[in-house]
């Protein structure tokens, strides 16, 4: 009974993962005759559009609950087990209940025009102008600028309010870091390999680092009001999960690029995509 259960449950969903591929296909063939990019529709009002790809887990929890659902009839129709079938009812609620509880969240790309690629480019939130100040709990693990061969590792680190950032020297040559930003002014001093400073970063903003022995040595902390940032990679993609669901300020850094911000609603259940352009 079981198996039988399970196997029409995998038949449904062959079904549909046919259906789906069959209509990417067409639609990827109609685009092509329009000479259409997908993504420049895609874009088209800028605002969000929900994601509708599924993850693996939902995927699998959907077929598990065809599965049970297709039990339970089969079970009703022939033995009139009241109890089998309370049970069954039971294990069906409960996996509609995990397959609806999929994390909330924001991805996307970021094309940025006039620089050398879509990399470090931080997409945070920040409190929304019509909501209240939200207190979060701040990162249990070491946040940290390392000192690497003459570089600050990272080039560009989101970091939530109220967080203390380490300042570890790797490199054999002494580093004197400092800020001159009005978001947080500070001088570490100058120090040597395996001395590690602190500093807390305690008000939302932009904060330019500097180091008075290496000119050519920068890097920024993108102080935000949130736990919620993401850094994209060089395609320009960025993922930010387990988002509380409600109105925020989407904005969008670059070191060389005017900043962009725009509000937006997280819902609930699932990713929403907002793609974004950068340009001077
Ligand atoms: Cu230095």
């Amino acid at each position: 009974m079981a198996i039988v259960s399970i196997l029409i449950g995998v038949m449904i969903e062959a079904a549909v993962f046919y259906r789906g591929l069959r209509s990417q296909r067409k639609k990827a063939h109609h685009l092509e005759g329009l000479h259409v990019a997908p993504s420049a529709r895609d874009r088209a009002d800028g605002l969000g559009r929900r994601d509708d790809r599924m993850t693996p887990m939902s995927r699998i929890l959907r077929t598990l609950l065809v599965a049970m659902l297709t039990g339970a009839c089969v079970v009703a129709r022939t033995a009139h087990s009241k109890g089998i079938l309370r049970t069954l009812l039971v294990v069906v609620l409960m996996g509609a209940a995990a397959a609806s509880g999929e994390a909330s969240g924001l991805r996307g790309k970021v094309t940025c025009s006039g620089v050398k690629d879509n990399s470090d480019v931080v997409v945070y939130l920040d409190r929304a102008p019509d909501q209240p100040v939200k207190d979060y709990s701040l990162p249990t693990k070491d946040t940290l600028i390392d000192q690497l061969n003459l570089t600050f590792v990272p080039h560009v680190l989101p970091a939530l309010k109220g967080t203390r950032v380490a300042f570890p020297n790797s490199d054999e040559v002494r580093h004197s870091v400092f800020s001159p930003s009005k978001t947080k002014r500070f001088n570490l001093g100058t120090y040597p390999k395996g001395t590690i400073k602190h500093v807390v970063f305690d008000q939302p903003g932009v904060v330019a680092l500097l180091c008075n022995v290496h000119a050519e040595m920068s890097a920024y902390v993108i102080v935000t009001e949130t736990p919620y940032f993401a850094t994209t990679d060089k395609q320009g993609r960025y993922e930010i999960g387990n988002i509380s669901p409600g109105q925020y300020l989407l904005r969008a850094w670059h070191e060389k690029l005017p900043p962009l911000s725009r509000k937006v609603v997280v819902e609930k259940d699932g990713f929403t995509v907002v793609d974004l352009e950068m340009k001077r």
